[in-house]
């Protein structure tokens, strides 16, 4: 069957700035939070590959934005990189080599009719700034983002007129204060749930400025809610998927689109012993600073159930006191990254965004697919085969465009990931491109199967599914 693609529906891909600058022109102090994780960490590259280098995006995003127009993508999502933007994060000192390059490949983009999109910070956070200030725990740190946002919207908000403010938030001090998995592995589930406050916060006064300066465009952030189904219809497990629901999505999505935090969350913080700074000023900046719309990034659904442990009153709250993790029998998998396949989240997503979240616009910023030695998909021409790809995107964009002609708003899918990418957790292990990236060979660019299906469904407008 054909499906058609609505009028003025945005179909882009993606990709972030760590994870395909590499580090030239990087200057000594420069580093973010994950070029001191890799660092200290080689375990995670993979074979000797990371960020060092990355796509070297850094130099050969002309190459990129050509094989952009050629796709005819008219939408691209990056970042611009916060360690990198800065000589003196303090004093605010802009370093002039790197804003000179995001003006030339901004204005790159759009000389090739490419819509940029950008984030303010994609797991960018200055390393000075987490062992200066301890990171987010830090107003200050809030003060230093909105100072820095302002002085990015002065220098590209008249060409650049989508922008968030922060790529999946709630991540990096998930793994690190609560699944302790990073430096300083320990479980801080008070600093887990600062760190969540102050981005909603850095959230709000950006907003403020955005729209006091009347800059033209629009001002969001991108989320990553996961659609989280129970395992059975028993009381025990539905209160175990809303406590989720309630820990790791609405800690965001409340505040930032209806102004406030959901009202058990703070009495329940509180129960458990969880009492973080805030202030009545705050908690009014969010009210009356929400976003004007959302990026969404959406991969695979999640499964709970009631606990099935006891906690005892000694240990540590955890939000997970509430839920179990749960596998579905039978399910659908990417098993290179261990992610279930569940299309219809973009229906359960898209409805969930119409009836409770005031029907704000929303657009799909990352979906895709990450595949372990996908070089062995190559065929003798040396394309990459990637017929798993295109399936993935067609189940998931006819989902999408199902709940949008249901009437839930949502303004396009973005694929992830462009190129193939440095992934946080393990390098090039996983390879997401519509555009393969030849390691072994300068990094060079080469078109998959995907990529010639992905233009011809933006040029056709229609796909089979
Ligand atoms: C999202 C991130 C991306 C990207 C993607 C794929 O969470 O925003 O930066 O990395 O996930 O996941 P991974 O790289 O862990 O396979």
């Amino acid at each position: 069957m054909k499906k058609r693609i609505p009028e003025n529906f945005i179909i882009g891909a993606g990709s972030s700035a760590w994870q395909t600058e590499g580090w030239k022109g990087k200057k000594e102090g420069q580093d973010s939070y994950l070029d001191t994780w890799y660092k200290n960490e080689k375990q995670v590259w993979h074979e000797g590959y990371g960020p060092g280098v990355a796509t070297n995006f850094y130099e050969r995003y002309q190459e990129d934005v050509d094989l952009m127009k050629e796709i005819g993508l008219t939408h691209f999502r990056t970042s611009i990189n916060w360690s990198r933007f800065f000589i003196d994060y303090e004093t605010l000192e802009v370093d002039e080599d790197y804003a000179a390059y995001i003006d030339r490949f901004v204005d790159s983009l759009i000389k090739a009719g490419v819509t940029p999109m950008l984030c303010l910070e994609h797991y960018e956070l200055p390393t000075y700034l987490q062992d200066k200030y301890d990171g987010w725990s830090s107003k200050k740190v809030v003060a230093l983002f909105t100072q820095y946002a302002e002085i990015v919207f002065d220098r590209y908000a008249d060409r650049v007129k989508y922008w968030f403010t922060f790529n999946e938030p709630v991540v990096i001090q998930t793994r690190t204060y609560l699944d302790a998995i990073r430096y300083p592995h320990e479980q801080d589930t008070k600093k887990w749930m600062q760190w969540n406050y102050h981005k909603v916060l850095a959230t709000a006064k950006v907003v403020e400025i955005y729209h006091r300066k009347n800059y033209d465009g629009q001002i969001g952030i991108v989320l990553n809610p996961e659609v989280t189904y129970p395992r059975s219809s028993s009381e025990a497990d539905k209160k175990a998927a809303e406590m989720y629901d309630l820990f790791f999505n609405r800690i965001y999505l409340d505040p930032l689109v209806k102004g406030s935090y959901p009202e058990e969350l703070f009495p329940l913080l509180k129960k458990h012993g969880i009492q973080f700074d805030y202030t009545k000023e705050e908690i009014d900046s969010i009210a009356h600073n929400t976003v004007d719309y959302l990026g969404i990034n959406l991969y695979y659904p999640n499964r709970v159930k009631a606990p099935s442990y006891q906690w005892n009153e000694q240990t540590p709250f955890h939000p997970a006191y509430y839920y179990d993790h749960f596998e579905l029998p039978g399910r659908k998998m990417n098993k290179s990254r261990g992610w279930e396949i569940y299309p219809q989240m973009m229906v359960d997503f898209g409805m969930r965004i119409k009836n409770d979240y005031e029907n704000i616009p929303w657009i799909v910023t990352e979906n895709g697919m990450g595949i372990e030695d996908e070089e062995r998909f190559m065929d003798s021409n040396g394309v990459v085969q990637d017929d798993y790809r295109i399936e993935f995107i067609s189940e998931h964009l006819n989902c999408l465009i199902e709940v949008t002609e249901a009437g839930s708003n949502c303004k396009g899918y973005m694929l992830w990931a462009f190129t193939d990418c440095v992934s946080p957790m393990n390098a090039f292990k996983n390879r997401y491109g519509l555009v393969r990236i030849d390691l072994n060979n300068n990094r060079d660019r080469s078109l998959k199967k995907s990529a010639f299906w992905y233009k011809n469904l933006i040029e056709s407008r229609t796909f089979e599914v």
